[in-house]
Formats: C-alpha cells, sequence, structure tokens
C-alpha cells in the first residue's frame, strides 16, 4: 500500500496519469498558482467546460476532462484558506483529498497526481498539510484497491523534502 504512494518534484501539467487534482478556487473557472497553470495548458476548453459545473463548495471536488493536458482527467477541489486552525481547515483539507480518491474512484481513474493542496496563495503551513494529505490518502488505501499510482507532485525543493519527511512516516 505504501508504495503507491510517491513524492515527486515537476510539473503537475506534464504528467501521464489516469487524473491530476487542482488546487481550484470555488468558482473553478480559474486563478494564479498550480490553477492557472493546468488551465493555461488544458485550454480555453476547460474554462468552457467548467462553466457548467457551477462552481464548487470548499473540501468538495468535481471532474473534467484533462483536455489538451496528457492525464484524462482533472479533478477539481477546493482547499480551506488557512485563517490560522481554529475554523475547520485541518477537516476541509482532509474533505478535499478523500473527496478526490471518491470521484477518482468512481471515474475508474487508477493513478492520480495531487499538488500541495491550500499551501500557496492560501498559506496552509505547508507540514501540516502534508502530513494531512498524506496520512489522508494512505488511510484511504486501507479500504480500497482501487488506486495502482499516488504522486504527490511538489513544485519546489522544500516542499518535496517535506513530502519524503511525511511519507516516512506512514
Ligand atoms: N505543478 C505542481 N505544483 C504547483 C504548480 C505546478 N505547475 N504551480 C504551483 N504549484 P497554489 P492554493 C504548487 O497557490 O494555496 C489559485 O489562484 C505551489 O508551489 O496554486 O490551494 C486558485 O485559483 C504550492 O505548493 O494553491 C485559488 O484561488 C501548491 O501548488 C488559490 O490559488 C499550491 O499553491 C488556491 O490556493
Amino acid at each position: 500500500m505504501k508504495t503507491l504512494i510517491k513524492a515527486k518534484k515537476g510539473d503537475i501539467t506534464t504528467l501521464e496519469v489516469d487524473a491530476i487534482v487542482n488546487a481550484a478556487n470555488s468558482s473553478l473557472l480559474g486563478g494564479g498558482g498550480v490553477d492557472g497553470a493546468i488551465h493555461r495548458a488544458a485550454g480555453k476548453e476547460l474554462y468552457d467546460f467548467n462553466k457548467k459545473l457551477g462552481g464548487c463548495p470548499t473540501g468538495e471536488a468535481k471532474i473534467s476532462p484533462g483536455f489538451k493536458l496528457p492525464a484524462k482527467y482533472i479533478i477539481h477541489t477546493v482547499g480551506p484558506v488557512w485563517y490560522g486552525g481554529n475554523n475547520d481547515e485541518d477537516r476541509l483539507l482532509a474533505d478535499c483529498y478523500k473527496n478526490s480518491l471518491v470521484l477518482a474512484e468512481k471515474n475508474n481513474i487508477k493513478s492520480i497526481a495531487f499538488p500541495a493542496i491550500s499551501t500557496g496563495v492560501y498559506r496552509f503551513p505547508p507540514e501540516r498539510a502534508a502530513e494531512i494529505a498524506v496520512k489522508t490518502v494512505s488511510g484511504y488505501l486501507t479500504k480500497s484497491d482501487n488506486f495502482t499510482e499516488i504522486i504527490f507532485i511538489c513544485f519546489d525543493d522544500g516542499t518535496y523534502q517535506i513530502y519524503l519527511d511525511a511519507i516516512k512516516e506512514i
């Protein structure tokens, strides 16, 4: 189970997996950070498709095709903004990972890559976020044998090291 979980350094838009996860905002219509990169790489069809999805509440997830991406699907989830930790941020972040996996499984997605949701513009402390990400995913895998590969894609060395440490703990 643990061998399915990997940390990798790189750009999520280049990955050849069944699905990549987007750290979106509740409009699902694009923004900065990883969301902006995914919308640019997928093309305008993504914006047009997502307009019909009607947004997404924090902690939940919606799916679109990957359009111009190598990935077949994009799972859009909305992470919590960090307000100090007393606003249900931990649970909402765990929900993003869990609901993304549930939606992936429903769509027969076997390989999936997650960015470090909420740790950029939304300011979630990165170590705490990585611990929640890794624990939620590994907990899910104890109940499901659907997945063949789960990648935590890290955009910088600092995030990569944090994930290597978090994966060691499971
Ligand atoms: N591949 C992988 N990871 C990336 C990439 C990439 N191409 N680009 C950035 N990251 P952020 P959030 C990392 O800010 O905190 C947007 O405007 C980045 O280094 O993208 O959930 C949305 O529209 C960081 O580690 O997402 C929302 O309004 C991680 O992705 C808001 O930002 C997440 O940083 C969401 O904020």
